[in-house]
């Protein structure tokens, strides 16, 4: 494992790499995590060792505000992760031993994987959002985000939920925000991984994702949460068995 940080525009994203095998060349997934969280909890490590375990590289990089990256979590926005992703993208793209490039992220992370697969098209082989909050610009428009309910037309200075605090940019921002056009972009293999009881996105969002893409596949966990800790291993075998399928051992 290689621990650094990826430059952005001045701000440092930290990032860890692990590669199942130093010396040959071959794909590499970028990892993100969700809202609030960062690259060790135990959903993102169990989709990286899965990776791993098919012979991919993996790259889990922690967006603006989260984890050990810059900037604060109050003033995180989906434009900023967006523009964080994006260099991250880069980065990965100028390792000289990746051949297939591949993004997967959880939840706000997959939404990310949502907006960019749109963004970068030519440059991923295939997305993996898990559990992906693709509702979050739809809420943001409502006036509903967090659990609470605001003025999306005059948006607070401050959410307050969760015991969090966040600015009222991240729904600024978030509103302007289309997830259908990049769907309608990304024409290549999207795989998603979804629990059936996720508790904070409805599985009905994986269902609908399925539509929309041209070429989606949907794994649903049954009876799972939002951050499958009911069947982990349910969640990285349907990982595992994605890559397996593409680099056979
Ligand atoms: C919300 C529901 C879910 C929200 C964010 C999320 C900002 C993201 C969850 C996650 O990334 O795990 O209303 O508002």
């Amino acid at each position: 494992m290689k621990e650094f940080y990826i430059e952005n525009d001045g701000i440092r994203l930290h990032a860890k790499l692990d590669r199942p095998d130093e010396a040959k060349k071959g794909p590499l997934c970028i990892l993100i995590h969700g809202f609030t969280g960062h690259m060790e909890e135990d959903h993102i490590i169990a989709a990286q060792k899965a990776m791993n375990e098919a012979g991919v590289s993996v790259l889990r990089a922690e967006m603006y505000g989260h984890g050990g990256s810059d900037g604060a979590f109050k003033n995180h926005t989906l434009y900023k992760w967006v523009t964080n992703a994006l260099a991250v993208v880069d980065y990965a793209k100028s390792l000289d031993f990746v051949t297939d490039l591949y993004l997967c992220g959880h939840s706000q992370g997959g939404l990310l994987t949502m907006l960019i697969g749109g963004m970068r098209p030519d440059d991923l082989k295939a997305i993996l959002p898990l559990s992906p909050a693709w509702m979050i610009p739809d809420g943001a428009r409502a006036g509903q985000l967090l659990g609470i309910e605001f003025d999306p037309v005059h948006i607070p200075e401050t959410l307050i939920s969760w015991d969090l605090e966040l600015s009222g940019d991240y729904v600024r921002t978030a509103q302007t925000i289309h997830v259908e056009d990049e769907i309608a972009r990304y024409r290549g293999p999207v795989f998603i991984v979804h629990g059936e009881a996720d508790e904070v996105v409805p599985f009905a969002l994986a269902q609908k994702a399925l539509e929309l893409y041209e070429n989606a596949t949907l794994v649903p966990i049954p009876e799972d949460d939002h951050c499958f800790t009911k069947h982990p291993d349910q969640m990285s075998d349907a990982i595992r068995g994605f890559f397996r399928e593409r680099y056979p051992a």
